[in-house]
């Protein structure tokens, strides 16, 4: 079945925030935010901006009724900066005027005096400063001190990731206005809107049900808004309630840029120990991640990184430990992956460095390595229905990775100027919120007297097709026609107590939820029919429309049905709630069985690098993915297309850059590349892996939002072993792999390219 939304979308009339049409007397704001990284504020005059014509309010952290903070998970975020400011981008005042051009003029005329304090944007300087969001973390499992002896080769490095820009389409906002009793209703582009609901209670001191939060869909989320939409939403309803009028706010992009959190960089330290035959017997990290001024999600994306430190792999004795760094840079936050890709990038590395030293290709390793039926994840979940080796192994087949490791091979023989190269990347991703209170989702159906339905879940549509997912969950419960089902808006009045859509688990954990719902209806219905037709209700089927009797077609239709139940007064309604079964996590100890399953992959990346000129081309990804039992294959792979290329943005162009006064540079889309259609693989191949699917996915079908992300970092590996073809010596750890660090790296000393180096042979050797 084709996306829902994708007409609206081509034909421009799907319904964005800034699409709906504002009520008469609705106001603009714009944010005044620090124009420094970390000062005391000295002063501030507002006189110039409240006297500019236009001008309605200027709002400072003075004028909250209730609490100045928005902390998600630790109240340590204030809304608006009071005395002193942590980062570059953090609010201070809220201009609120007739219009958005009249609050922008206003807010160039707010005058600020400060005296600066020291500025750290780099995670090791914060730590060895003693400056933790949280106390460090530890996870692990045997204990690697007690095995480098017993290990044949040990090798020891240091990884550099930077972070990420979210770019989603739509940048963030929000619009609120008052209704009757001091109730507000706000309308936010966020993954989250009881979070949103949450917090504006807190902020405006008034009740939960106080306040309406609907969402109709984000143009793109990525993690940006899970935590960080809150911010614009509390403002709105703020000045809403304070001046009792429409407020609307949304963010240029320019301010989007600067003021919001991006993907965390890490700097990490790892150490590997290796038996003769190449298994992994033991792993060591430090990771050392830029949080940023306050926690935001970095808690629960700090235990992700470490539930992912050793990727698709079974290492016998690991110790990771994380130090969850306070910079004075804006609040890191969710992207997808959250903190995954930081983890298995180092991993990655790790192994990279091994073979590169060992004379042997990654793959080898990688491969003799990967996880079997019933090993433990180092946190203590054992590994059940382990794909990973059935998607190595199918990819290798299908796609001759062997023949196409010789051509390779032949190509950089015979060319000076091109190298190429090719790596593989295997990918395990755990499905579940790591908190384990967040894994639990509610969906309100009603099936209206003419057999139409209207559902409502808790689930945000940001792209990724979760509400055409939805309708299909619907549409097969009770085998009708999808076009009689409608996705209704996400809304905290028809469905409360919402988690973020986020954590892949969207489409699982509401899915279920409405499954649940859908599931009350349909006996009640049977129960009915069967009333209707003189029989019991195990003899009753609905099958297309039409209800079945003892496996016969009767002349009861879906239509006739729900007619004569609303008239017999059968309740039409239900609402399901659904909470993940099994599992559990003890974070004290860092043990536990915190994923009802895991995603499985494998990549194979083949770059073709310029020596000249050190640009690259990716010239094919083959894929072979677990969706298991897809509900959607045409989105499953899309996401997957999707992710694969927001991936190799991260791994390769995307280069986000902050000066050391904790400016960012690349703050607009001139100095921030993301990939573009020729950024595109040139050749792109995605199979399904063939399996049963899982039973804890909503129907089989496995979630599939964030893992194909985690396929970036084979781009890295692929243009680094072409970039060995070279310089063999090239030996740094450092993403994005943009084009001038690999002119960089290829030639360390005046290196010419008259004289190829010799190269190893880098056969892919199959056991
Ligand atoms: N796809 C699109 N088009 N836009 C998005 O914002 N967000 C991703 C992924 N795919 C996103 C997307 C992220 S970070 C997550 S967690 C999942 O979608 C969330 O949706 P799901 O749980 O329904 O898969
Ligand atoms: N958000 C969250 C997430 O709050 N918890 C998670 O475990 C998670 N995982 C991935 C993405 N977002
Ligand atoms: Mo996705 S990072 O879980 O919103």
């Amino acid at each position: 079945m084709k996306n829902i939304d994708s007409k609206g979308h081509v034909t421009g009339k799907s319904l964005y925030l800034d699409d709906i049409p504002v009520r008469q007397g609705t106001l603009h704001a714009v944010v005044f935010f620090s124009p420094v990284a970390h000062a005391k504020i000295t002063g501030l005059d507002l006189t110039a901006a409240k006297n500019y014509p236009g001008v309605i309010d200027i709002m400072t952290a003075h004028d909250i009724p209730g609490e100045n903070q928005i902390g998600g998970i630790i109240p340590d975020e204030l809304l608006f900066a009071e005395n002193e400011t942590d980062f570059l981008g953090q609010p201070i005042v809220l201009v609120v005027a007739e219009s958005e051009r009249i609050a922008r003029r206003a807010r160039q005329l707010i005058k600020i005096t400060f005296e600066e304090l020291e500025i750290v944007t780099d995670p090791r300087k914060a730590a060895e400063k003693g400056l933790l969001l949280t106390p460090p973390s530890i996870f692990s499992m045997g204990d690697p001190e007690k095995k480098w002896s017993r290990c044949k080769y040990v090798f020891e490095g240091s990884v550099e990731q930077a972070g990420q820009e979210h770019l989603y389409l739509e940048t963030q906002g929000a619009y609120c206005y008052p209704a009757e009793n001091g109730n507000l209703m706000v309308h936010s582009s966020t993954q989250s809107p009881t979070a949103a609901q949450r917090t504006i209670a807190k902020v405006l001191g008034i009740s939960m049900n106080q306040i309406q939060v609907d969402v109709v869909r984000l143009g793109g989320g990525f993690g940006g808004k899970e935590d960080q939409a809150t911010a614009p939403a509390v403002l709105v309803a703020l000045a809403s309630q304070k001046l009792e009028k429409p407020v609307k706010l949304v963010f240029s992009r320019s301010d989007d840029m600067q003021m919001t959190g991006k993907r965390h960089p890490y700097s990490s330290d790892f150490k590997i120990g290796l038996s003769s035959d190449f298994k992994i017997l033991s792993y060591e990290v430090t990771y050392y991640q830029n949080g940023g001024a306050s926690n935001d999600l970095s808690p629960a994306i700090s235990h992700r990184t470490l539930f992912h430190t050793t990727n698709s792999y079974f290492i016998p004795d690991v110790k990771a430990t994380l130090y969850s760094c306070k910079t004075n840079l804006p609040p890191n936050t969710a992207f997808r992956g959250f903190g995954a890709p930081q983890g298995m990038f180092v991993m990655e590395s790790a192994i990279a460095k091994a073979a590169m030293e060992l004379h042997v290709p990654a793959s080898l390793i990688q491969k003799r390595n990967l996880l079997k039926e019933n090993d433990l994840f180092y946190y203590g979940q054992k590994a059940r229905q382990v794909n990973i080796r059935k998607t190595w192994k199918t990819l290798c087949d299908e796609y001759r990775l062997q023949e196409k490791q010789k051509e390779i091979e032949t190509f950089n023989q015979r060319n000076k100027i091109y190298k190429k190269g090719l790596a593989l990347m295997p990918i395990t991703f755990g499905i579940s919120f790591t908190n384990i209170s967040m894994n639990q989702a509610r969906a309100l159906v009603h099936i209206y007297h003419d057999g139409s339905l209207g559902v409502s879940t808790g689930a945000i549509e940001m792209g990724q097709g979760v509400n055409t997912k939805m309708l299909q969950v619907a549409a097969h419960a009770f085998s009708i026609d999808p076009k009689r089902i409608k996705i209704e808006s996400t809304n905290t009045t028809r469905v409360s107590n919402t988690s973020p859509t986020a954590a892949s688990s969207g489409a699982d954990l509401n899915g279920n939820a409405l499954l649940v719902a859908c599931n009350a209806l349909l006996l009640r219905l049977k129960s009915f029919a069967a009333s209707m037709l003189g029989a019991t209700k195990k003899d009753i089927e609905f099958i297309k429309e039409k209800v079945y009797l003892k496996g016969k077609e009767t002349d009861l239709t879906w239509e006739k049905l729900i007619q004569q139940a609303f008239l017999n007064r059968v309740n039409l309604t239900e609402h399901g709630h659904y909470a993940t079964p099994v599992i559990h996590f003890d974070v004290e100890k860092g043990k536990g069985h915190p994923f009802a399953y895991h995603v499985y992959g494998t990549a194979a990346f083949v770059v073709k690098v310029d020596v000249l000129r050190g640009i690259y081309e990716v010239e094919e990804v083959d894929i072979v993915h677990d969706f298991g039992d897809s509900l959607n294959q045409t989105i499953d792979i899309g996401q997957v297309e999707g992710a694969l290329v927001q991936g190799i943005g991260y791994m390769t162009m995307e280069e986000l850059r902050y000066n050391n006064e904790g400016k960012l540079l690349s703050n607009s889309l001139s100095t921030y590349k993301v990939p573009d259609i020729y950024a595109v693989p040139k050749v792109l191949n995605v199979t399904p892996l063939k399996t049963t699917g899982h039973s804890l996915a909503v129907m089989g079908s496995k979630a599939v939002g964030e893992p194909p992300l985690l396929y970036g970092p084979g781009v890295y590996f692929a243009i680094q072993n072409a970039m060995r073809e070279f310089n063999p010596q090239y030996a740094s750890f450092d993403a994005p792999m943009t084009p001038e660090k690999v002119l960089m790296g290829l030639y360390p000393q005046n290196k010419s390219v008259a004289e190829p180096a010799k190269t190893e042979k880098r056969l892919l050797k199959t056991e």
